[in-house]
C-alpha cells in the first residue's frame, strides 16, 4: 500500500490536536492535512480552513491534496449541542454524509468516524454495556452519532467503503481542552486543582461515567485504522473502555497529590445528560478483533496529567 495522504477535520478540537500530531509523527508532517474553522497556532501546518458544511471546499481539498484517508472529527459535542439542535444535526450528520460521499467518489482507502457513549440512553443496560444494545440517545449529539453509525455501516455494506469507528468514552488529556461536552469536568478538575486548589463540579459527586486517557484514545484510533481489514467485524462503532469513575473518585485521587484540593458540587443540565449514559462498557469485541488494551487507569492517568500540567499551565 502506498503512503497515505490524510485529511483531518476538526483538527483544532480536543482530540484533533493530539491525533493530528500523532499521525504526523507516524506518517510524516506533510502526509497529514489539518483542517478546521479556526486556526489556533502556527504549529499546525499544513493547515487549511474548512467549514464542514462547505461541500465544494471539502471536494477541492480532497482533490487538490489527493486525499486517501479522512479522520472526520468535526462535530458539536453533547452539552453545546443542546443549545442549537438543528445546527448540531446539520454539522454532525450532514458533515459526515459529505465525507462518506466524497470517500466513495474518490475511492478512498479508509475513513475514521468518532462515535461516542452518547449513543446510549435510558433504555441501555448501564453496567458493562454490551456492543449491541437499544440506542435511544437523549441529546442531539447522541442522535447524530447513532444515526452516523448507521450511515457508516450502510456505506460499508453497500459500497464497500472501509469505514472504521470507535464509541469514545469521555477523553482526558493535558495537551488540549474539550469544549462543550458533558465529560469536560474530568479535564477541568485537574486544571483547577493545580491553579486554585478548588473546583465546582457541574455533575453530582456519584455520577459514574466511562473515561479514557488521551494516550489510550490515540493508540486505539491508530491501532483500529491500521488493523487488517478482515479483522474489522464492526463498522458502526466499537465499544471501547479503559476506566470508569465518579467526580468524587477523581477528586479523591487528585487529593493524594494535592491534599488541600476541595471540590463542591453544583449540578446543572449536564447532570441529566450524564445520567442517561452508561456507567461501564463491555469492549470485548475491540479486544478480540484488533487487540485493544488500555495502558492507563485513574491512578496512573492522574500522575501523568499533574506532571504534564505542572509544566504547561503553572
Ligand atoms: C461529551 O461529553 O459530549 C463527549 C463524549 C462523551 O462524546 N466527551
Amino acid at each position: 500500500m502506498s503512503k497515505p495522504k490524510i485529511l483531518v477535520t476538526g483538527a483544532n478540537g480536543q482530540i484533533g490536536r493530539v491525533l493530528t500530531q500523532a499521525l504526523r509523527n507516524r506518517y510524516g508532517q506533510n502526509a497529514v492535512l489539518a483542517t478546521d474553522i479556526t486556526k489556533l497556532g502556527d504549529d499546525v501546518e499544513p493547515f487549511e480552513f474548512l467549514d464542514i458544511l462547505n461541500n465544494q471546499r471539502l471536494r477541492e481539498l480532497v482533490s487538490d491534496h489527493k486525499i486517501t484517508q479522512v479522520y472526520h472529527l468535526a462535530a458539536i459535542l453533547s452539552a453545546n449541542g443542546e443549545w442549537n439542535p438543528i445546527k448540531t444535526w446539520n454539522i454532525n450528520l450532514n458533515g459526515l454524509l459529505s465525507v462518506l460521499e466524497l470517500a466513495k467518489e474518490f475511492n478512498m482507502e479508509k475513513v475514521f468516524f468518532p462515535s461516542t457513549i452518547a449513543v446510549f440512553g435510558n433504555t441501555t443496560p448501564r453496567i458493562d454495556t454490551p456492543q449491541d444494545v437499544p440506542l435511544l440517545p437523549t441529546t442531539v449529539y447522541g442522535m447524530s452519532k447513532s444515526t452516523g453509525e448507521l450511515w457508516c455501516n450502510y456505506y460499508h455494506q453497500k459500497f464497500g467503503l472501509d469505514v472504521r469507528s470507535i464509541r469514545y468514552p469521555g477523553i482526558i488529556g493535558w495537551q488540549s481542552l474539550p469544549a462543550g461536552g458533558t465529560t469536560d469536568y474530568a479535564v477541568e478538575i485537574y486544571h483547577e486543582a493545580l491553579k486554585h486548589q478548588k473546583y465546582e463540579c457541574f455533575l453530582e459527586e456519584n455520577t459514574r461515567l466511562p473515561m479514557m486517557y488521551m494516550d489510550d484514545a490515540i493508540k486505539a484510533t491508530i491501532d483500529l485504522m491500521e488493523a487488517p481489514k478482515e479483522s474489522i467485524a464492526i463498522r458502526y462503532g466499537y465499544n471501547l473502555a479503559a476506566m470508569s469513575f465518579t467526580p468524587k473518585e477523581i477528586a479523591d485521587e487528585i487529593k493524594k497529590h494535592i491534599p488541600d484540593f476541595n471540590v463542591t458540587y453544583k449540578p446543572d443540565f449536564r447532570q441529566q445528560i450524564a445520567a442517561s449514559w452508561t456507567e461501564s462498557i463491555d469492549d470485548s469485541m475491540a479486544r478480540k478483533d484488533w487487540g485493544w488494551q488500555p495502558n492507563f487507569d485513574l491512578a496512573s492517568m492522574t500522575i501523568d496529567m499533574l506532571h504534564h500540567l505542572k509544566n504547561t499551565i503553572l
